[in-house]
């Protein structure tokens, strides 16, 4: 295949990328922490995003080796905004897990090797997963909790989407819970997933979890979801991802 062979290339050409997408602190807007997301420049077709290559990579086992990469740049880059930027550099840095590098046994061990090269505090890190992955089988389980145990945080990501339910919550050890874009997208004009939402919140909250509405488009979502207190926002509103760069460029700015 086409794709897999330029997939394999990827990788030590330096064709993989991270963009950043800023999360914030509901009400005001202020940018707390940065999810990271993986990009693929391809010599011929251009930027391709997750969706385009992800599944590729997971069936020819390369998406370990993506993963690990995107971790190590997305700290590097991390470490780099807290030491330029200062108070102004975002407080939490996101990272999304896939499934193969939940079930890798090194997994904690490496997280861990990363931080200390970057003199990173483990709380800093946020590792998102989506909830199928986190209620999946003993051994991402075990991960999560030596995960957990290095002090690095956990975030339920695409909540609402999954076979698992608010009855369920309580048994993973995540600090955020982040509500799927579809229920924000239907929040103000179907009534049955404002509810829902305002269900994740309070079940959210009695568990000390955190809250993040994601894909927030419009400011009448944004102050809907402030009314529900949901505790942070993420969404085209307040910013597309942006390379690096571009970002530190706007965080100057708006400062
Ligand atoms: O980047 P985009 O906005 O298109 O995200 C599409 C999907 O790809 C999201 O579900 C996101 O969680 C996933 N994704 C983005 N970056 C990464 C990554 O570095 N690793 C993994 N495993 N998934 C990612
Ligand atoms: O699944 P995950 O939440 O990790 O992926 C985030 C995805 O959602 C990325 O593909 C990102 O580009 C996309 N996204 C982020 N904000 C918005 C938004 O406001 N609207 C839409 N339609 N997509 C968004
Ligand atoms: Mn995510
Ligand atoms: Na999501």
């Amino acid at each position: 295949l086409q794709i897999e062979n330029d997939l394999r290339r990827a990788l030590p050409e330096g064709e993989l990328f991270v963009v950043y997408q800023p999360i914030v602190a509901l009400p005001g807007g202020r940018a707390t922490g940065v999810e990271a997301l993986v990009r693929w420049r391809h010599p011929t077709r251009g930027v391709l995003t997750p969706g385009g290559f992800i599944g590729v990579a997971e069936e020819v086992g390369l998406i370990d080796a993506i993963g690990e990469h995107v971790l190590r740049e997305s700290c590097a880059c991390f470490a780099d905004w807290r030491a330029r930027l200062g108070s102004r550099a975002p407080r939490q840095l996101n990272v999304n897990l896939s499934r193969a590098q939940l079930r890798s046994p090194a997994l904690p061990e490496l997280v861990g090797a990363i931080l200390a090269e970057h003199g990173l505090p483990p709380q800093v890190l946020q590792l998102e997963v989506t909830e199928s992955l986190a209620a999946q089988d003993e051994v991402v389980q075990a991960t999560l909790r030596q995960l957990k145990q290095l002090g690095v945080r956990l975030a339920l990501d695409d909540f609402g989407t999954g076979y698992s339910s608010l009855a369920c919550l309580h048994l993973l050890p995540v600090d955020t819970v982040k509500i799927d874009r579809s229920f924000i997208a239907h929040a103000e004009t179907i009534e049955y997933h404002r509810v829902l939402i305002e269900a994740t919140i309070r079940v959210a909250q009695s568990l000390d979890m955190a809250t993040v509405a994601e894909g927030i488009e419009t400011a009448g979502q944004a102050a809907l979801m402030t009314r529900l207190r949901c505790d942070y926002g993420q969404g085209w509103l307040y910013g597309r991802p942006l390379e690096a760069a571009a970002l530190e460029r706007r965080i100057a700015e708006t400062h």
